[in-house]
């Protein structure tokens, strides 16, 4: 196990470095950038101002709208000639968000994912089978070059054709593989379906991150792989995945990279920070960006944060699980719920497969939700296939019953065969919401 310096640091210590480069990155997107220049002297600050680590809440938030509102390039803090990496965030409403990189940007993120990779488990000598999408999403490169920075042989087979990856893991020997859990656990589904033990490889470790998973999803890939599977965050505006990660020892929430960002959690409403150990918005700052600072960015994602010593030895700040993100909360009738809650419960019954969807649609001005979920392949060979026998009701009874008891929502639920879900190859989609539409096609 290798564990570099700045992961045990003692919090003194750790907070003298980060305010240090604190001070250069707040007097860099002063004098670089003007969106941030206004808005500091909106607040009467000027790189003076930052004196001590706490003095980083008197600095403004940034929120996704801004970054909007400079598509594509006005928030670089370098000139383009400086520039060596452009990413972007998909943007599923408008534009997608546009960020870059340096040279010495990508070389420091590229040791951030090393580190991650090894506090994960990894080896310099091993195989990383990296099925993150390529392109544009952080996720495929910025694992790749974590991987070779650790010294590892990178497959970057980058995500889909599910087939090809099933004869790269048996052929190539992979000992890590990365990419979205539920692509992932697709892969194992089609191993199993092609008569192939998924637990019968070289595998050890499972790097998954970039989409909200839960507690028995892990309990389903490690068993279903025979991996020590560990969640990877990260977000393209702070600068991909490795933000945070988990590690292989205590799997006990993701240590952050301070040394290179400041974590915050803050109550979404008020903007007031809240206790170490209660949920909240992670806000980031990051410290080492040169192309593509941020400062006090609000990710939207709710979590909480522990400082304790980790049993791994490490001293950073952990993370919790990422519940999800806020838009994604689930607000039905009042009550609200994120779709890993869902998951949380739904996984837990053997009856069924570990997918799901939830549809949500608008009649009468009230909102109306059906819970998709997949039976069990053994439970439906069993039944012949016979989707009207009087099990499969009483399953769904299950099913609206466990909703109703630890979610509080009632929910219509659609038992559905085995493989009717459609699966992602990247960031599956929990969540489909047609509340807008219908209530429109009922106007009309
Ligand atoms: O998803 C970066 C990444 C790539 C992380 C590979 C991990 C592995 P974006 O596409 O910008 O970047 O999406 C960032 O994804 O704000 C969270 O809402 C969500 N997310 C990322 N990691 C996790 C995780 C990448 N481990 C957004 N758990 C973030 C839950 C996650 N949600």
């Amino acid at each position: 196990m290798i564990i570099h310096n700045e992961e045990t640091y003692s919090r003194k210590e750790m907070e003298t470095l980060q305010l240090s480069r604190l001070q250069k990155t707040v007097e860099r997107v002063y004098h670089h950038v003007p969106f941030y220049q206004n808005k500091f002297k909106e607040n009467n600050i000027i790189p003076e101002s930052i004196q001590s680590i706490e003095d980083v809440r008197k600095l403004p938030f940034t929120k996704k709208k801004d970054l909007r509102d400079h598509y594509p390039y006005g928030l670089f803090a370098v000139d383009m000639k400086d520039i060596n990496r452009i990413h972007a965030s998909s943007g599923t409403s408008g534009k997608p968000t546009v960020v870059a990189y340096t040279k010495n940007d990508i070389k420091n993120w590229s040791e951030i994912v090393a580190r991650a990779i090894s506090i994960a488990g990894g080896e310099p000598d091993g195989i990383f089978h990296n099925a993150y999408g390529y392109g544009l999403f952080t996720g495929g490169l910025g694992l790749h070059y974590g991987a070779e920075e650790l010294g590892m042989a990178t497959v970057p087979i980058s995500g889909g054709n599910t087939d090809r990856q099933i004869t790269v893991i048996e052929d190539f020997q992979p000992t890590v593989i990365a990419g979205t859990p539920s692509y992932v656990l697709k892969i194992a589904e089609e191993m199993s379906s092609q008569g192939i033990d998924p637990r019968n490889n070289s595998l050890k470790y499972g790097i998954f991150g970039a989409e909200p998973w839960s507690e028995e999803m892990r309990k389903v890939l490690e068993e279903s792989f025979d991996i020590k599977a560990c969640d990877i965050y990260g977000l393209s505006e702070v600068m991909g995945p490795g933000v945070g990660m988990e590690c292989h020892e205590a799997q006990d929430g993701l240590h952050i990279a301070e040394d290179h960002f400041i974590i915050e959690v803050i109550n979404p409403d008020t903007l007031e920070p809240v206790a170490d150990g209660e949920e909240g918005e992670l806000v980031f700052t990051s410290l080492t960006k040169e192309a593509f600072p941020v400062i006090r960015y609000r990710t939207g994602d709710i979590a909480s944060i522990t400082r304790e010593k980790c049993k791994c030895g490490r001293t950073t700040a952990r993370m919790s699980r990422v519940k999800g993100r806020i838009d994604d909360m689930l607000i039905v009738r009042g009550v609200n719920v994120f779709p890993s809650e869902i998951e949380h419960y739904l996984i837990q019954m053997d009856e069924l497969a570990p997918h799901y969807q939830v549809h949500l649609k608008r009649k009468d001005n009230l909102d109306i939700v059906e819970l998709q979920v997949e039976l069990n392949e053994k439970i439906y060979q069993k039944l012949n296939g016979n989707m009207d026998h009087e099990s499969i009701k009483g399953i769904k009874k299950l099913v609206q019953h466990s909703m109703k008891n630890h979610c509080l929502i009632s929910m219509n639920v659609n038992v559905m065969p085995p493989r009717s879900i459609p699966r992602s190859e990247g960031k599956a989609i929990r969540v489909v919401d047609r509340r807008q539409e219908t209530e429109l096609l009922q106007k009309i």
